[in-house]
């Protein structure tokens, strides 16, 4: 059911296609990351905890990021939302210091979804957040400068999935019933358009952590002229990940592999590969309540003491947690996911020495828990366990000492051939993990 009406004539593009990338050079079957990236991928695994926002004009409608596509909205109709997208209340300010009293290290925003709506200042076209509406102001300029500002690292989503843009044509498998044309230019879309906004994104924004792509997965087959676009945020920014939630293997020129909704290996939610690389960090997507992008019906909220759980879990399975709230369209952050937050910042406070700067500890996570590890020492979160012994598998290293970490109360512990067995403290009203602290020989 395609309808044939056209209208995007809105569509400007202002970069010539030729020339522009004329250094680039292709050859990323042979990318070897900088040592500057390399630096960059060990800072996101020591991070741990970073905070996801889906923000655009949909949030209007207070029905998910979806709503064009789940709706079958007329683009012409969803092309009156920016007319009242005015978020006066948006305070840069307010929401890095959220992130930060959250105990998160970097916030990945939505630059673009799939709506192709650019919530930043784009030559590229006027689709955007200045030149369309009432707001006229750039929010991720505002983001970066006080993200550097206050010392916590900015990435953006970028959606390579446009239901706006003609040229992205052929249409992959989302979007058929909102009256997109039947006719594009696919290598233009890419080389020039998507390329050009990613130059923009890396060029008038200071240093970021990196781009988070989305939305390969709507045409699996189709050619994204991959080594190009990496190649040009490689030249650009050599500190700046790559992280593509693709659900497949990584490719070469990626610098994370990330997860949606699972943990890495895992695929309840039906669409990750349980491939994971050992060669690169991890990072796994989840969120606060149920939904990305503001819904004003989702009341799922997540408890402090589950996402501690989430993160806990992550970094035992040698990840990230990215961890997403969607504000409401007028810029505020409701006190939902704020309150949720802070309750995990403190959390982070006393238990954070067992998060940050982590690896994925020596001892296979389980439904009882996870083990994480700096250095000589191995931190065992007890998530669920309700007897007072625990045995472990063995470890190869001796066990020096061991403590609670809350209150270095010291711990007994008896280690063998056939594994390490050690008392663990009753878990106290609401505790999400206790921790025992193994300092090995
Ligand atoms: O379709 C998107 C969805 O809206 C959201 O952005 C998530 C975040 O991981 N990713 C997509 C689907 O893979």
């Amino acid at each position: 059911m395609i309808r044939a009406r056209i209208c995007f004539g809105k569509v400007v593009l202002t970069v010539a296609a030729v020339g522009i990338f004329s250094s680039i050079s292709p050859a990323q079957d042979t990318y070897k990351p900088a040592p500057e990236n390399l630096k960059a991928r060990q800072e996101f695994q020591d991070d741990k905890f970073g905070m996801f926002i889906h923000w655009g004009v949909y949030s209007i409608l207070g029905d998910g990021e979806w709503v064009l596509h789940n709706r079958k909205l007329q683009l012409h109709d969803y092309e009156r939302l920016p007319g009242f997208f005015d978020p006066e209340k948006f305070d840069a300010k307010a929401w890095v210091a959220l992130a930060k009293a959250a105990g998160m290290k970097y916030i990945t925003i939505t630059s673009r979804h799939h709506d192709g709506f650019a919530m930043f200042d784009s030559k590229l076209s006027d689709w955007n957040i200045v030149a369309r509406t009432p707001y006229k102001k750039d929010p991720l300029k505002m983001l970066a400068d006080e993200a550097h500002r206050q010392g916590i690292k900015l990435f953006f989503y970028y959606s390579q999935l446009d239901w706006h843009n003609p040229d992205y044509y052929p249409r992959g498998r989302t979007a058929w019933d909102n009256g997109r044309p039947d006719k594009g230019d696919w290598n233009a879309y890419i080389d020039t358009y998507m390329n050009g906004q990613l130059r923009e994104l890396l060029t008038n924004y200071g240093p970021i952590g990196g781009i988070w792509f989305d939305g390969m997965w709507d045409k699996p087959d189709a050619d994204w002229h991959l080594a190009k676009t990496y190649a040009l945020i490689h030249q650009l920014q050599p500190t700046a990940l790559i992280i593509p939630n693709h659900h497949q293997a990584p490719k070469p020129g990626e610098d994370v592999q990330t997860f949606e909704r699972d943990l890495p290996g895992r695929n309840t939610a039906g669409f990750n590969t349980t491939f994971v690389t050992d060669q690169l960090p991890l990072e796994s997507c989840n969120t606060l309540n149920g939904s990305w992008g503001f819904d004003i019906g989702d009341d799922k909220y997540k408890s402090a003491e589950e996402i501690e759980e989430m993160l806990v879990r992550a970094a035992g399975n040698n990840s990230n947690l990215l961890l997403n709230i969607g504000p409401l369209p007028n810029g505020e952050i409701q006190e939902e996911f704020a309150t949720r937050l802070r309750v995990v910042g403190e959390w982070l406070s006393k238990y954070g020495l067992s998060i940050y700067g982590t690896r994925g500890g020596p001892i296979a996570p389980g439904d009882w828990g996870v083990t994480t590890q700096k250095g000589d020492t191995v931190y065992v979160h007890v998530l669920n366990w309700k007897a007072p012994l625990l045995a472990l598998p063995p470890l190869t290293r001796q066990v020096a000492s061991a403590q609670e970490l809350i209150n270095g109360t010291k711990v007994q512990v008896a280690q063998s051939e056939h594994g390490v067995v050690f008392p663990v403290p009753a878990p106290e009203k609401g505790q999400s993990d206790r921790v025992i602290v193994l300092t090995l020989k």
